[in-house]
């Protein structure tokens, strides 16, 4: 069982998708579980303000120490063994090795992570004090650590055993062997305004099959 605690100010956007399709039939068969923590319940002052303005000068407001870190000490209060993520564009670039790697942690034992989400145009940095690990989704930059979140928790939560159907899916795809992208697959109909179906996939030769999926992986750019 793997749980994943989202420490945000935007749970809203968040939830919908842990509701839907594999993330909820994994919530639903008892292998994965989501919380929620409102950082806002964290704020300082009347305002409940997380976040103030730089030092040194310069655009925008940071998100500040004291909310992050009480917010995450609230966490591991109860679980002082949770690990803490922080998606970053600073970060170690996510990849399947990663992913796999986590949820390992969640495959026959229980693994606990937390996800802080920052907001608005950066965080102060002695945040990162406090964390795990520091991921990033790749060289452009997004509004705020939710999507990361979201991509983090779904590529992990798929490769937890017994959340797809078949038992070989997560194993035999994209990426699973190094930087192989899965072979082309097709289904009904055979014909499709004139394209068809490559006549080896019908031909029943198992063995045939395999040469012709292996010759036909791509790698990844
Ligand atoms: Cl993890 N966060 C933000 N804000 N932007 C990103 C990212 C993360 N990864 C790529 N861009």
């Amino acid at each position: 069982m793997i749980k994943f605690t989202i420490i945000t100010l935007f749970q809203e956007a968040l939830e919908p998708y842990l509701k839907t399709s594999m993330m909820w039939k994994a919530v639903d068969k008892g292998l994965a579980e989501f919380d929620f923590v409102n950082l806002r319940e964290f704020g300082l002052g009347p305002h409940r303000s997380v976040d103030d303005t730089p030092y040194g000068g310069g655009d925008g407001m940071l998100m500040r120490c004291e909310p992050v870190f009480n917010a995450i000490e609230s966490v591991k209060a109860k679980d002082p063994d949770v690990k803490v993520i922080i998606p970053t564009p600073a970060g170690e670039t996510w990849d399947q090795k990663m992913a796999q790697k986590l949820a390992e942690t969640g495959t026959d034992k229980n693994a606990h992570y937390i996800i802080f989400c920052p907001h608005y145009e950066g965080y102060d940095e002695r945040i990162l004090s406090i964390c795990d690990y520091k991921v990033s989704l790749g060289k452009y930059v997004l509004t705020g650590g939710e999507l990361p979140a979201l991509i983090i928790i779904d590529s992990v939560v798929r490769l937890i055993p017994g959340v797809l159907g078949g038992e070989q899916s997560a194993a035999i795809e994209s990426f699973s062997d190094g930087d192989n992208i899965e072979y082309p697959q097709y289904t009904k109909p055979y014909d499709f305004r004139g394209m068809t179906v490559p006549d080896i996939l019908l031909s029943g030769n198992h063995g045939e099959i395999k040469k012709w999926r292996e010759e036909h992986s791509k790698k990844a750019k």
